[in-house]
């Protein structure tokens, strides 16, 4: 046991002050017709949660990592699926994410990452198999090793791109061989710090056929999920391609990626690119193409990816209000969140889950609520109720013709006020549905 002084984490109750109880995740309650557990398909990220130590450009790990072993060896890997398996049952967490080389450490030669890959996921199968927890997405890091340091799709350097593509290749197997659900292309730094040396088109063409092959290989070995792209606007880049998912959407149009791609929605990650994670889930649901989230959230006053564990109930509700109009999620809510350094136990790691998990099951009860209220989707059907007959239901069908509405308008002479918005009406009910019982 890694963790010997945490129970299995019991549902309790809002009323419950134990730290190591959930409030509001209750995995068998049922909103909407669905269980939370069945809304709310939780996963760990390995990197953040057994990997990392809380280095950063100051200082070094404050939280220990080694469960008990040499870090770097594959002795420290499978303490690390132990420990991570123990922890995901304890916190009932169904699924897990990775990257290649969070789950073993990378050798001067890929063909032994290679071979390592091989037996840490046969050890990680049988996990699975015990526990019957499972893999939501793998990924292969494309970003941290030097050679890199100017894109692996993107790079300008074709040996590079090869030693991508050859990592692509081997998260793919592995990915197909513990049954995830999704693969993610997150561009790291795919992307460019100045124009001066930078051949945008050649890299966008050289990323979409990477992206290209990886589905062809991917199909041809029978995965059957879903590829994602993970838009970030920049960090580590200046610039990154993927800036978000209306960015991203109009990327996979255009190279003809868009049946096989959908997007993973990270709440940080919308923050930076300017805009509310509420916003970059509705335009990736719009175009049919909400597939998964990275469930975290960004500091306000910070202009970088903070990965905070989700705590503004707020944007959780808000999340789960567009998950559910779109009708749930073909991935789940990958925690990409890390503890604040300061927080360097290992019970800290269990209370981060917790504030996450219950931040989004309130959310979700929230959600429903607001939906099942209805002034809200009442307030905007009939905002837009002019186009249900007469001229307006003849735009929405088409059949309008520019000279036409000319003629209408003319006819008219000045149209009245559009009515008003109501946005703070609209606030008052959130926190009307919010903050009453
Ligand atoms: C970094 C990203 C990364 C992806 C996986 O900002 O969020 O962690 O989720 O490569
Ligand atoms: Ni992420
Ligand atoms: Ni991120």
């Amino acid at each position: 046991m890694y963790f010997p002084n945490i129970p299995v984490i019991p549902y309790e109750g809002p009323n419950s002050t134990n730290p190591l109880a959930f409030k509001f995740y209750n995995p068998d309650q049922v909103i909407m017709g669905k269980t939370m557990k069945e809304h709310l398909p939780f996963a760990m990220a390995w990197w953040h949660n057994l990997c990392a130590g809380g280095t950063d450009m100051f200082g070094r790990d404050t939280a220990d990592k080694s469960f008990g072993v040499e870090k770097g060896t594959m002795e420290h890997a499978k303490a690390k699926v132990d420990a991570g398996f123990e922890f995901m049952q304890k916190l009932g967490i169904e699924y897990f994410c990775w990257h290649d080389v969070d789950i073993v450490p990378e050798a001067d030669d890929i063909k032994e990452t290679n071979r390592r890959l091989d037996e840490i996921s046969d050890y990680i199968l049988e996990k699975m198999k015990e526990t019957g927890i499972k893999c939501l997405w793998g990924t292969a890091n494309m970003f941290s090793n030097p050679r890199f340091m100017n894109g692996a799709g993107s790079t300008n350097f074709a040996d590079v791109y090869c030693f991508a593509a050859a990592q692509v290749k081997k998260a793919l197997d592995i990915t197909v061989k513990l049954g995830g659900k999704g693969y993610v292309f997150w561009g790291g730094r795919e992307g460019y710090e100045t124009l001066l040396n930078t051949d945008v088109k050649f890299e966008q063409e050289n990323i979409a056929n990477l992206m290209r092959l990886a589905v062809n290989y991917g199909r041809s070995i029978g995965f059957k999920g879903d590829f994602y792209i993970e838009p970030k606007p920049k960090e580590p880049m200046k610039h990154q391609y993927d800036f978000d998912a209306a960015t991203a959407i109009g990327f996979l149009r255009y190279y003809g990626l868009d049946k096989d791609f959908k997007m993973n929605i990270e709440a940080n990650h919308a923050t930076l690119a300017g805009h509310t994670f509420q916003h970059d889930l509705r335009i990736s649901a719009i175009n049919g193409m909400l597939g998964s989230i990275d469930a975290n959230q960004g500091d306000y006053l910070l202009g970088w990816d903070t990965d905070e564990f989700p705590f503004n109930v707020y944007e959780t509700t808000m999340c789960m209000y567009e998950v559910l109009k779109a009708g749930g999620l073909t991935g789940g809510f990958n925690f990409d969140a890390k503890n604040r350094r300061p927080s360097y136990t290992h019970e800290d790691m269990f209370h981060a889950f917790i504030l996450g998990m219950d931040a989004f099951a309130l959310g979700l009860i929230k959600a429903a609520k607001i939906i099942e209220d209805g002034r809200i989707d009442g307030f905007i059907a009939d905002r837009y109720s002019s186009y249900n007959s007469g001229i307006g239901a003849k735009i929405r069908s088409g059949e309008a013709t520019l000279e036409e509405l000319a003629a209408y308008a003319e006819e008219m002479g000045a149209p009245e006020l559009p009515g008003s918005g109501r946005q703070e009406y609209l606030e008052s009910i959130v926190n009307n549905v919010l903050f009453s019982c």
